[in-house]
């Protein structure tokens, strides 16, 4: 037995699927007796159909393969392409890489899992290329087995700074790449004490097993990397990214690391962002120090994944000029087109940091010339923890489908990041990852959307948020029509949900700051971080229209127009845009102050429904999954109640307005 849950791969039983019964062959691409990927293939195949179908299809190899480790953003898509069509008997899988065969393999199995005729789903034959080359999961792993806004217990990478491998890493390898994860960063983007070994002789041999694990799935290794480390292991001086010592050093490092890492991909970095160091030390541009890098990883196949999460921390509140959101647009945008083609710049999905709504960063359709990857988190760590249901794909597609009037055609972030829109040598989508190593590795079962959602979305942009929600219930749940229906109910609604019982309109933030769980309206008010909601008696929201920061400037028109509008900005994001008065009416008729009263009142009302619809699953459901989840919503409810009292009461006293329809306000 192991003390893990193997969650959507664990291949329960599916007899009653006669149609699947009846396959008695599956054909293959021939590949090399030494592929791992290809064996891990065939052997999950042969697994999978045992365990659900209790069959054992002869299983036949074809065509030859050719998998050549793979450096262009491009030939990735290609080479990940696979086709799976019917034949006599069986189903033939056409692919050119074992990758692509491992993707065959796993989008079978899900079709047997949620109980689909394979006859049907491939009867016209079913092509399918990946939207994205990278697809990616970040880990904020620690290497003293904490994890930075982790919510799912401890990392399980990590003991005491040595690194773990056992069975559970393999199986964490299966579990992600069954959703078609490709990249992993696996330690930390704040690096610091023993992380800033990684890159040494304490490590290398752990992570050159590590990378093996992970490229039998199709998983490319990539390590955060301290920007400082010619200081912290080097013994230098400086981190100057032009000084010819600090070069040279890395030359050296760099040929050591690719060296005893033969399968890493490249390395992610955070400069010069709260408090970690970076080029503007030393006078230089974020494309200096990333150039840098990029230069010397280059002959190994290597790239550079840089953050834009570069901003002041330590803003004075005080101060209403600077503006926290225009930092990753003002640091990146000037040098758009300078940065070299292995270098990726990573930008979080909004301009802020993972609020549960924002809009969406205008770097995103503002950079041209440069390769760049979303950046968003399944890590909850501003959305409930874990604690609160909180399905975020909704979220994703609506950033997926965000129109940013950059081009002609082709504009949306999905174009983008594609590598479409700019025909980009490499682009993608990377998550800040909600795992750890609690038994369902994502703390709250219903957590493992958005593991299994995130993987599904990257590979594929054109699902919708109810099909992987559908998907995930079936194969890890229960196939039961009701049960699944129920909790689409939970899951679908949930992020609106929480939104609506915690800041309103756009606004962020009002989080507890030693947690980020649990509302204090005033808790980043006076704070150093840029985060404001700017209330007083009168109104509330931040001007960054053109007469206040200018933020809303960054956007291409029409976007720009709309958003420096209050008559034209969309409701969900006009605080964000403007400061208002409490009297202001809003599109939906209803005035600011009285749209925070309804919202915070329904929101707690709608969580208590999702609550009672849980508890109608008891004994429909494994008990272990019933009481995880009924737990959680408990402390949901408690959560829930406080926000919407709190914030309720907030506005109440400051603006002297009271609840129209005259409910309890404290
Ligand atoms: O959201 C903030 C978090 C930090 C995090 C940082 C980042 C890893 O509160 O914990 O640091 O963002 O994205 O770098």
């Amino acid at each position: 037995m192991k003390n893990y849950a193997e969650l959507w791969t664990a291949y329960k039983e599916r007899k009653s699927n006669r149609d699947c019964r009846n396959l008695r062959k599956i054909c293959l691409p021939e590949t090399e007796a030494s592929d791992k990927t290809a064996e891990n293939a065939v052997n999950e195949l042969k697994a999978g159909l045992k365990g659900m179908l209790d069959i054992e299809p002869e299983i036949v190899f074809g065509s030859k393969v050719t998998s050549k480790p793979v450096t262009d953003g491009k030939s990735i898509l290609d080479s990940e392409e696979y086709s799976i069509s019917l034949i006599e008997d069986g189903i033939n899988i056409a692919a050119k890489s074992s990758s692509a065969i491992l993707y065959a393999v796993f989008d079978i199995l899900r079709t047997v899992a949620c109980e689909k005729d394979i006859t049907k789903t491939y009867a016209d034959g079913k092509t399918v290329r990946p939207s994205n080359p990278l697809r990616m999961l970040n880990h904020w792993d620690n290497m003293d087995g904490s994890i930075e806004r982790g919510y799912s217990g401890e990392s399980f990478f990590y003991v005491n700074n040595e690194i773990v491998i056992d069975e559970r890493t393999r199986d964490y390898a299966r579990l992600i790449a069954s959703v078609g994860i490709n990249a992993v960063v696996i330690n930390n983007v704040n690096v610091k004490q023993a992380a800033s070994y990684m890159i040494t002789d304490r490590y290398f041999d752990k992570l050159s097993q590590l990378g093996e694990i992970f490229a039998g799935y199709g998983i490319r290794l990539f390590l955060s990397l301290n920007y400082a480390s010619t200081i912290e292991i080097g013994g230098l001086d400086s981190a100057d990214p032009l000084d010819e010592n600090v070069i040279s050093w890395w030359k050296d490092k760099m040929a050591e690391v690719f060296k005893k890492i033969p399968t890493l991909a490249g390395f992610l970095v955070k400069a010069d962002s709260e408090g970690r160091p970076g080029p503007f030390t030393y006078g230089r541009t974020q494309a200096d120090g990333a150039n840098m890098l990029a230069n010397i990883v280059k002959e190994y196949g290597g790239i550079i994944i840089w953050r834009c999460f570069v901003y002041n921390c330590r803003q004075d509140w005080r101060d209403r000029k600077t503006d926290r959101a225009r930092a990753g647009y003002d640091n990146f945008m000037p040098m758009d087109g300078d940065y070299h083609d292995n270098v990726i710049l990573q930008i979080k999905n909004g301009p802020m940091d993972f609020q549960i709504r924002e809009p969406v960063s205008p770097l995103l359709g503002g950079l041209k010339k440069t390769n760049q990857m979303l950046e968003v988190q399944i890590a909850q760590e501003y959305t409930g923890h874990q604690i609160d249901v909180c399905y975020l794909i909704p979220e994703f597609k609506e950033i997926l489908g965000f129109k940013t009037y950059c081009s002609e055609d082709k504009d949306s972030v999905a174009d983008i990041i594609s590598g479409d829109t700019f025909n980009s040598r490499y682009s993608g989508m990377a998550a800040v990852t909600n795992t750890g190593n609690d038994f369902n590795w994502t703390g709250n079962y219903l957590a493992g959307a958005n593991l299994y959602g995130f993987g599904r979305l990257a590979f594929d942009t054109g699902l919708s948020s109810e099909q992987i929600a559908e998907e995930f219930v079936r194969m890890t749940i229960s196939q039961d029509e009701t049960v699944v229906k129920e909790i689409l109910g939970i899951l679908l609604p949930s992020r609106e949900i929480y939104e609506r019982y915690t800041s309103p309109l756009g606004i962020g933030w009002m989080v507890q700051p030693a947690t980020h769980y649990g509302c204090s309206v005033d808790g980043y008010e006076y704070d150093r971080w840029g985060t404001y909601h700017r209330a007083d008696h009168l109104g509330i929201g931040v001007d960054r229209t053109d007469k206040g920061t200018g933020y809303a400037l960054q956007y291409n028109e029409p976007n720009a127009g709309i958003y420096n509008s209050p008559e034209k900005c969309p409701d969900e994001l006009v605080l964000f845009f403007h400061h208002l008065p409490y009297t202001h009416k809003l599109h939906s008729g209803k005035t600011v102050i009285q749209h925070i009263y309804d919202s915070h009142f329904e929101g707690y009302e709608e969580a208590q429904q999702l609550a009672a619809k849980w508890d109608q699953l008891k004994g429909k459901i494994d008990d272990e999954v019933f009481e995880n989840v009924r737990e959680r919503f408990e402390r949901q409810l408690i959560n829930a109640r406080e926000w919407c009292d709190q914030v309720n009461s907030y506005f109440f006293r400051k603006s002297g307005i009271p609840d129209e329809k005259g409910r309890q306000i404290w």
